[in-house]
């Protein structure tokens, strides 16, 4: 759905001055200590677990965890990590929080909106 790849699009350039909701793949690191993991579940393009907002501190480690019933390609806005997502597997993107504002974080296949990320000082 590429409604929310504007708004994306506007967020990362405002942001970061690089292009792109395209997605990069795989660059996630393992969650360790001190993570703090929330989980998802997206069905036929719909949450039906998770918070609809995410809200951490700055420079805290997040990791974001998503089951969808289809293959999808999961995408946190603003920092613009990805992982593919296979049917009925969780996949997560983990990173921290270094970057300020809200950030969408959706599916790019079926368009989900996954949540919302909070991120203030
Ligand atoms: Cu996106």
């Amino acid at each position: 759905m590429r409604r929310i790849g504007g708004i994306c699009g506007i967020t990362v350039a405002a942001l970061l001055a690089v292009t792109g909701c395209s997605g990069s793949s795989g660059t996630e690191q393992p969650p360790g200590t001190g993570t703090r993991t929330v989980k998802f579940s997206i069905t036929e393009g719909k949450r039906t677990a998770g918070p609809e907002e995410v809200a951490v501190r700055t420079g805290e480690n997040v990791a974001l965890e998503v089951t969808s019933d289809q293959a999808d390609e999961l995408h946190v806005h603003g920092y613009d990590k990805a992982a593919q997502l296979a049917p009925g597997v969780p996949g997560t993107v983990a990173f921290t929080a270094n970057i300020d504002g809200i950030f969408e974080v959706e599916l790019h296949k079926s368009g989900a909106a996954v949540t919302k990320l909070r991120v203030s000082g």
